[in-house]
Order: structure tokens, then C-alpha cells, then sequence
């Protein structure tokens, strides 16, 4: 273990243009539930009952107050050392974040290690969204939400304050297209980096899981972190299986 935290020491501070993709797992040691594996939470929850644009068709009250349990859940979870030393070494320049996560604690960390100097800085791309902000179904206005949900009918779900149409999560669902200049923007960044962390990602959804490919298909190194082998472990400079609190403030430390 010793000697694999070396070796990829050794390819990440080298790096003039770090790409970190974060997943799940980066969230899990801050009591944020992952979505595969045990205690998932897609060992409870169907992804099509809850995840996609059908089933909010279908039952909004249903999928709002799925969001809106998840919201409460993240409201009272806090940045991770994984977190805290992603958004270090993103202030510190040459390293620009993308994440799948839709709890928004990397910027959390980011706003909190930059202080009142610069909060604005190291912020994280959020290739899915976020869970506190809501976009109308009717005109597709965005705005920060973090208001609690009332679910208990479907007449109290939110509503468009500008068209009265009914807001949904501004997630990005299974089937659902990422917003382009985003996609772009992450892909760019993918072509440009000369080494790629990968965090706690399953790796199995596209396109987020293709980015760690594509930087490697340019010719950067790629270290892994995560509990488990994965389908982008073959693709791997190096991977170590271990806990991103753990690992991670040592990994990218500036030492
Ligand atoms: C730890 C740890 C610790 C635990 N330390 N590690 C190519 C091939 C096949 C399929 C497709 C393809 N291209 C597109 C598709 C279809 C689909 C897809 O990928 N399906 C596959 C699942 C088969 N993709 C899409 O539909 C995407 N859209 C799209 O492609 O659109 C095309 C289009 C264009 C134009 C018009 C229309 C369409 C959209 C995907 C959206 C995914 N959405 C979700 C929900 C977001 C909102 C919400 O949160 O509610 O995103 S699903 C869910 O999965 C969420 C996550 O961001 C995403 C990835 O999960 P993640 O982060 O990897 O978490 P887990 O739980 O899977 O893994 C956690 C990992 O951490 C594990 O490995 C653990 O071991 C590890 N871990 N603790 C380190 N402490
Ligand atoms: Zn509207």
C-alpha cells in the first residue's frame, strides 16, 4: 500500500493540469449514501421508479419526496477530509474538479479552505447537478433551492413562481443529456490534463465514467481510489483500494 500511495504521489504532483472525477464513494465517509453496492441506495430504490424523466411523469409526488428525503439527509452532512483536500489542491492551481455528485460538498470545502480571499476559486464542474437547485418543467428556469419538500400531496409539490408550472430536482436523470457547455467544458479539460485522479466512482455511468478514458487516451496517467476494483481499473496506473479520507490528504498533499 505504502509503495503504491509513492507511486502515485509521484505521477499526481508532477501534474501542471490535474483532472479529479469524483463519485459517490468521495461523499460516503460524510454519511452521504452511494448508490451501488451495500447499503446503496439502489438496493432499496429502483432507479426507473425514481431516477428518470418517466417517473416523474408518472409520480412527482413520489420522486419529490425521494429528493426531498435526500436533501435533509445531505443538509446535515459536512466536507470529508477527501473533500477538504481535493478543494486544497485545487486552490493551490493546475487541478480542476469534476464530480457526479449532486451534494455539493466539494464546493462546500472549496468556498471553505479559500475563506473570504477568493471563494469563487476551485469550485467544482457538477456533471449531474445538484439537489439544491430546481429547474421549471414549463419555462426551464433555474434557481438555488434549499427549502424543505412538502410531498404530501401534489398540490404542495414547488412551483414556478415566474409560470406556476411544476419544478423538478435540476438533476440529470438515466436518459437524460448533460448540459452541453458542461459536458464540453469536462471533456476539454480531459484532453488537457497530463495525469487523472478518479475518486470513489463505480465507474459504470456514462459519459462521467468516459472522461478518465479519454485522458488516458491522450496520455495521462490515471490513479484510482476506491474500495473496490472497477470497470476503469484496467485503464489505471495505479489503484488503491482503501477509504478517500484516508488517502487522499496524503496523496495530494504539496509536500
Ligand atoms: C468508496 C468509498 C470510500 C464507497 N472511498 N471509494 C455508454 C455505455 C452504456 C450506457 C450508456 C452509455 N452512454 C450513456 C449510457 C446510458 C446511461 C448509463 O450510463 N447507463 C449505465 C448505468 C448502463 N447514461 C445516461 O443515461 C446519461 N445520459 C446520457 O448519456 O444521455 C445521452 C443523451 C444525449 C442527448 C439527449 C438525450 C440523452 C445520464 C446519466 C445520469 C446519471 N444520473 C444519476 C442520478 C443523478 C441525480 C441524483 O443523484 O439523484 O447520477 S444515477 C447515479 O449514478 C448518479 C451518480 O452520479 C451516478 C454514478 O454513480 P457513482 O458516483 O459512480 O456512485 P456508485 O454508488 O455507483 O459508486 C460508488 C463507488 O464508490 C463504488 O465503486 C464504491 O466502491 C466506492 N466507494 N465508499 C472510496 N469511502
Ligand atoms: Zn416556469
Amino acid at each position: 500500500m505504502r509503495d503504491l500511495l509513492v507511486r502515485a504521489r509521484v505521477l499526481l504532483s508532477g501534474a501542471r493540469s490535474l483532472l479529479v472525477l469524483t463519485g459517490a464513494g468521495v461523499s460516503a465517509e460524510s454519511g452521504v449514501p452511494t448508490f451501488r453496492g451495500p447499503g446503496g441506495l439502489w438496493e432499496t430504490h429502483r432507479p426507473e421508479d425514481l431516477a428518470t424523466p418517466r417517473a416523474f411523469t408518472r409520480d412527482p409526488r413520489l420522486v419529490w419526496e425521494w429528493y426531498g428525503w435526500r436533501r435533509e439527509v445531505v443538509s446535515a452532512c459536512r466536507p470529508n477530509p477527501a473533500h477538504r483536500a481535493i478543494a486544497r489542491r485545487a486552490l493551490a492551481g493546475g487541478a480542476h474538479v469534476v464530480t457526479q455528485n449532486v451534494d455539493g460538498l466539494h464546493e462546500t470545502a472549496a468556498r471553505e479552505e479559500a475563506g473570504a480571499e477568493d471563494p469563487g476559486r476551485g469550485l467544482p464542474l457538477e456533471l449531474h447537478g445538484s439537489l439544491f437547485r430546481v429547474r421549471c418543467t414549463g419555462c426551464g428556469r433555474r434557481s438555488a433551492d434549499r427549502g424543505r419538500i412538502d410531498a404530501s400531496s401534489e398540490e404542495t409539490l414547488p412551483r414556478c413562481e415566474r409560470c406556476g408550472a411544476l419544478l423538478r430536482p435540476d438533476v440529470v436523470w438515466f436518459g437524460e443529456g448533460l448540459e452541453p457547455e458542461v459536458l464540453g467544458r469536462a471533456f476539454d479539460l480531459a484532453r488537457q490534463a497530463d495525469a487523472c485522479l478518479v475518486v470513489g466512482t463505480s465507474g459504470l455511468v456514462h459519459p462521467a465514467a468516459s472522461l478518465p478514458l479519454t485522458a488516458s487516451g491522450a496520455g495521462a496517467p490515471v490513479v484510482e481510489v476506491n474500495l473496490d476494483p472497477t470497470p476503469l481499473s484496467r485503464t489505471a496506473a495505479v489503484s488503491i483500494r482503501a477509504p478517500a479520507g484516508e488517502v487522499l490528504p496524503e496523496l495530494l498533499s504539496a509536500r
